[in-house]
């Protein structure tokens, strides 16, 4: 029987490369190689398994044209770029890496939130750029982050674990998903439930996204959304851009109707709205939520075991981060 092939679209962490090599034959493509839907579709002809990057587009053609493939495990927990449903009328797997970035990714979050509203870029550029004169009783004056209300939209993993922290800034935690939580976790993360997104928008200081991107939730933050909420209020989106009509939000921070944004994702990645990398009060960063050594080891090895159980065979139900569009 001919080895079955893997191929990976990037170069990952070694040690999923090599839990891959010890069964399976595997190629490592270039960064941005496989980034072109059509490039994709016409090159994947000799693979049984595809350990894909959040950037490449893993659609229905690409999949209709490689119905060999078994297996498609994107190295992201986001998996907004593959075509579930075509692949699961075709009898591909789909699978992702939840859990192991969740803490990575809400550091980042908070990170955001920090930076926002204490200036922290702003203030140190200007050190670096020889502008520190000294302590200023009026220097570089942010916003409070103490007391304040956050709504949380998509509490799954990574909002819980946003949840977590802001808690111990004593930050009052509002938040909306498609399902409520049972009433203990809610107590355990002390988050109030708002069925209602616009009344959440309107209340809240500091808005986070965290909720998949679906064609439901695409510019869920719309215009007239963001008009529903307090101009003090600050957007920190570490889900996917295109949650955020970015454009609108750009406005929206030069006109001083929203106060602060700190973003991890954009809607054109890497491509960034000018206006949005002109505007006051923010802090952009590419796409590093899930970036420290650690977590990116564990995201490599939890794609490479599904792909492994699949192509060796074994019940989809046992493998754990396997994608079901239900
Ligand atoms: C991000 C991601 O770093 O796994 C994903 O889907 O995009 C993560 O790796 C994070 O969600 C953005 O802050």
């Amino acid at each position: 029987m001919l080895t079955p092939r893997v191929l990976i679209t990037e170069p990952i962490d070694q040690a999923a490369v090599d839990y891959l090599r010890t069964k399976f034959e595997v190629v490592v493509g270039q960064r941005g190689q496989w980034d072109d839907e059509s490039y994709l579709a016409s090159n994947l002809g000799s693979f049984d398994g595809l350990l894909s990057m959040l950037s490449n587009p893993v659609t229905e053609k690409v999949l209709r044209q490689n119905p060999q493939l078994k297996v498609v495990a994107n190295y992201a927990v986001g998996y907004n770029n593959i075509d579930v449903k075509a692949a699961q009328s075709l009898g591909i797997a789909v699978a992702n890496t939840p859990d192991v970035l969740s803490e990575a990714t809400a550091d980042i979050a908070l990170g955001l939130l920090l930076g926002v509203c204490r200036r922290l870029c702003e203030s140190e550029k200007d050190l670096r750029n020889g502008l520190f004169d000294g302590w200023h009783p009026q220097g570089y004056l942010g916003i409070e982050l103490y007391g304040k209300k956050a709504g949380i939209i998509g509490m799954g993993r990574i909002g819980k674990a946003i949840a977590r922290r802001l808690y111990g800034f004593g930050i009052k935690i509002a938040y909306h998903n498609r399902n409520r939580l049972n009433s203990e976790i809610e107590q355990q993360y002390q988050a109030e439930w708002y069925d209602d997104t616009d009344t959440l928008l309107r209340e809240c200081d500091f808005l986070f996204l965290s909720c998949p991107l679906t064609p439901e939730t695409h510019h869920l933050l719309s215009r007239e959304r963001l008009g529903l909420m307090k101009p003090s209020a600050v957007v920190i989106n570490t889900g996917r851009g295109s949650l955020v009509d970015e454009h609108e939000l750009a406005k929206a921070l030069h006109s001083g109707h929203i106060a602060g944004a700190g973003m991890d994702v954009f809607e054109f990645e890497p491509k960034i709205d000018p206006l949005l990398l002109s505007a006051p009060n923010t802090m952009l960063l590419p796409h590093i939520g899930s970036g420290t050594t650690e977590t990116r080891r564990k995201m490599g090895l939890m794609a490479a075991q599904a792909i492994q159980a699949v192509l060796d065979g074994n019940p989809l139900e046992s493998i754990p981060n396997l994608v079901s569009i239900n």
